[in-house]
């Protein structure tokens, strides 16, 4: 992408004044971020344009659709809650000159772009039990803002997308073909995964089963996918919201879990290094019932800790898979760093195996914390 080319997509959208210079943003596995600048009569501005990967998200206007729909029912209610900031809470989407929240490109490329929140910062690994709560906190906050949104007037962006059986079967057929002849060197995450076949229906069979409800969920619950307030350290603003569809509150609190709890990077070589650390896990679980307690259900309370262990072990299973495949899935800046990604994953599984008891004991303690404070905003 060149900048003239990023030029052209900055005047589809309503933006006043000159195109004044971008930066590419390598944060996420998925989209291409820019930070665009602009120059309104020597006024800078920062915008964010993503163009969408339509290789993943295979309908991006149903897609914006669920974006518009979501970000306009959080705009309301901050709008109605005194204190709130519906600027910096929730994305905030540009219109396109052609109408609507995106623009397609002449080659068929689909872009958004929204409101930068300034001073702010995301976290790509969590180092202080404040950031753990504070992540926790605010995606609970994400599930309950939305709770009483119709779930059916959302679209699956991505039908199956936390389906661990499928997800399993999916691996076995790239594991038989082999294609790349990579199987060889992931031996040992191969028999890690089939040693943990027998655990991936759990959650899939519970909703199918009507024991845990259906609910809107974010989906992607990475901890850099929250803002943080550069000043105060708190979270602001959820964002990544292409995957925001009908799931599961588990396979949330489980991917917080997987991404705020462990001191290493997701794609740790130094298995060492991979451990789950308690401290971490209370926090986080701390600030995410601190919103999720008013909606969840017993049975979901049941499955928190265990949600954690299925979902380390489903996107190590994806990491795996798409390394066996030839990388066609999540954007690698370097040979071998799916299988790196899938080794980390499978660490974290296991240190959560072993550490299960102590994991229980924080759910059940903060299970019996009464007098829960009520969330500020209002339904
Ligand atoms: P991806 O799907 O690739 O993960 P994200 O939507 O998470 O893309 O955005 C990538 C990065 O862009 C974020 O980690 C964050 O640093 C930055 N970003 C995205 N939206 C905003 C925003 N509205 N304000 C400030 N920074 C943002
Ligand atoms: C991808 O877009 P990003 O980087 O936030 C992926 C998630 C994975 C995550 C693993 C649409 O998220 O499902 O959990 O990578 N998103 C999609 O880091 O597949
Ligand atoms: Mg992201």
């Amino acid at each position: 992408m060149t900048e003239h080319d990023l030029k052209q997509v900055f005047f589809q959208f309503a933006v006043k004044g000159d195109f004044a210079g971008a930066q590419l943003l390598k944060v996420g596995h998925i989209n291409d971020t820019y930070l665009v600048e602009s120059d309104h009569n020597g006024t800078r501005e920062q915008f964010i344009f993503q163009r969408i990967n339509h290789f993943v998200f295979r309908d991006p206007e149903r897609l914006m659709a669920n974006f518009e729909k979501i970000t306009r029912h959080i705009r309301a209610k901050l709008e109605k809650t005194p204190g709130c900031n519906p600027d910096r809470e929730t994305l905030n989407l540009l219109h396109a000159r052609s109408g609507g929240c995106f623009h397609v490109s002449p080659d068929r490329d689909y872009w958004r772009a929204y409101r930068f929140v300034g001073d702010a910062h995301i976290v790509n690994v969590a180092t202080k039990p404040e950031e753990a709560f504070e992540a926790g906190r605010a995606f609970g906050c994400f599930q309950k803002l939305l709770s009483d949104l119709d779930a059916s007037s959302l679209h699956e962006t991505i039908p199956f997308f936390h389906d661990t059986p499928r997800r399993f079967a999916r691996f076995k057929q790239v594991l038989e073909n082999d294609t790349h002849g990579r199987a060889r060197e992931a031996r040992d995450a191969i028999a890690f995964a089939f040693e943990h076949e027998p655990m991936a229906a759990v959650i899939t069979d519970a909703l199918a089963g009507g024991r845990v409800p259906l609910r809107i969920t974010h989906n992607d619950t990475k901890i850099n996918n929250v803002l943080f307030d550069n000043r105060t350290g708190k979270a602001i603003c959820v964002i990544d919201l292409d995957t925001t569809m009908p799931g599961s509150s588990l396979y949330d609190f489980g991917d917080m879990v997987r991404t705020t709890t462990s001191f290493a990077a997701e794609d740790e070589r130094d298995l060492a290094r991979v451990k789950l650390e308690l401290e971490m896990f209370r926090a986080l679980a701390d600030g995410y019932l601190e919103e999720a307690w008013d909606f969840l259900t017993p049975q979901e309370l049941d499955l928190l800790v265990f949600s954690g262990r299925l979902i380390t072990f489903t996107i190590g299973l994806r990491f795996l898979t798409d390394f066996l495949e030839g990388d066609v899935y999540f954007r690698v800046h370097r040979p071998d760093q799916n299988l790196d990604r899938a080794r980390a994953q499978f660490a974290l599984v296991r240190s959560m195996e072993n550490l299960e008891k102590a994991m229980d004991e924080c759910i059940q303690t903060l299970r019996g914390k009464a007098g829960r404070s009520a969330s500020r905003y209002r339904s």
